[in-house]
């Protein structure tokens, strides 16, 4: 039986041509600067996000990091949603290794920020208070089910926070879903912010790595954060060339997984016991629920045994991800076991 992994986009492999690249790529020092493939992907970053540089980070979640050790000092504040990846799912790093309090404000069900609340939010020059030095935003937006922020909110939050001091860094780990969704260039949604991080490793299915894209003052500054943080990696051109790979074939096919996910959630809308946890699915998450009358606990171990993927935690609703290692018909597949489970938790409960 074949295993349908819908637990993220991040257990993608690397395609063949990616295989290949790493294979013949052409390395270097890269903490001398010296790997012409390195080199060549954060060019190539920058330019996609409109920015004057890019650094390749191991993660995410440390091109994240670093972007707050970039902008702020020990001791400041910074803004982040309560829903956001980098305040739940990222060690609490910010506030460890950043010295600074992460002040939350809810997000809406599309992963956005209320302006008015951004703007109550920062702090005024008051001896009593640390300073709010970053806002930070997520586009994608994870938890909110793969929502996205669009140009406009991204600009007019952008504008507020410049016009008050703040910096603004955008979790981009899957902005290039956002661009898709929205049929925008990835620019578009970056022009505004002074950073933004975005991976490699999730629906672009390249094996290792983020790219941190800034102004060339940040990041410089930010390079030095990642050495100190222990990301100077050495022939890094054999992760970067899967990472060209990638941007150069990995991106205009997003909108597969998009409508795959689409396809996942009007069939699971349909199977009794299930309920859609969103209203709409823009990218490549669905998040769902079941009746409260079957066990989140069985239901699990049902899909297991049917080999199926789907992630759950924190008591959250479940969460599938589509991504190019799963086809329409994978898709189908899916929804056929899923269905079965179901039912046999329906009747075991109905007896
Ligand atoms: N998210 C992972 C898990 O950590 C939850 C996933 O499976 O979705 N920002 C966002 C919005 C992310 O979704 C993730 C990964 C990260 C940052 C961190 O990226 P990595 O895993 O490369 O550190």
């Amino acid at each position: 039986m074949e295993i349908i992994d819908l637990r993220s986009d991040t257990i993608t492999h690397p395609t063949p041509g990616m295989r290949q690249a790493i294979f013949e790529a052409e390395v270097g020092d890269d903490v001398y600067g010296e790997d012409a493939t390195v080199n060549r992907l954060e060019m190539m970053a920058a330019a996609s996000m409109g920015k004057e540089a890019a650094l390749l980070t191991t993660s995410g979640t440390q091109g994240n990091l670093i972007a707050v050790l970039t902008y702020t000092n020990h001791g400041d504040e910074i803004i982040v949603g309560d829903e956001a990846h980098m305040f739940w799912y990222e060690v609490g790093g910010a506030a460890a290794l950043g010295g600074v309090t992460m002040r939350t404000l809810p997000n809406d069900s599309c992963g956005r920020l209320n302006p008015d609340d951004i703007d109550r939010a920062i702090r005024d020059k008051d001896i009593h208070y640390p300073e709010t030095t970053l806002l930070c935003l997520e586009n994608t937006h994870n938890r909110c089910g793969g929502t996205v922020l669009t140009t406009d909110y991204t600009n007019e939050v952008c504008n507020l926070a410049h016009r008050r001091g703040l910096k603004v860094h955008l979790d981009g780990a899957r902005i290039f879903n956002a661009a898709i969704a929205l049929g925008v260039p990835a620019c578009a949604l970056t022009e505004n912010v002074d950073s933004v991080s975005l991976c490699l490793s999730k629906g672009l299915s390249a094996p290792v790595g983020s790219l941190l894209c800034g102004s060339k003052d940040s990041i410089e500054r930010a390079r030095k954060f990642r050495k100190m943080l222990g990301g100077g990696m050495r022939q890094a051109g054999i992760i970067a060339a899967a990472g060209i790979v990638a941007l150069e074939t990995m991106v205009d096919r997003l909108g597969e997984d998009h409508a795959n996910a689409r396809r996942l959630a009007q069939g699971l809308a349909g199977i009794k016991g299930i309920t859609l946890a969103q209203d709409n699915i823009p990218t490549n998450i669905v998040m769902f629920k079941l009746s409260p009358e079957l066990s989140a606990r069985e239901f699990m171990e049902g899909l297991e045994k049917a080999g199926v993927k789907v992630g759950l935690r924190d008591g959250r609703p479940f969460r599938a991800v589509t991504h190019c290692m799963v086809s329409s018909s994978d898709i189908d597949e899916a929804l056929t076991r899923i269905e079965t489970v179901c039912r046999r938790l329906r009747r075991r409960v109905q007896k």
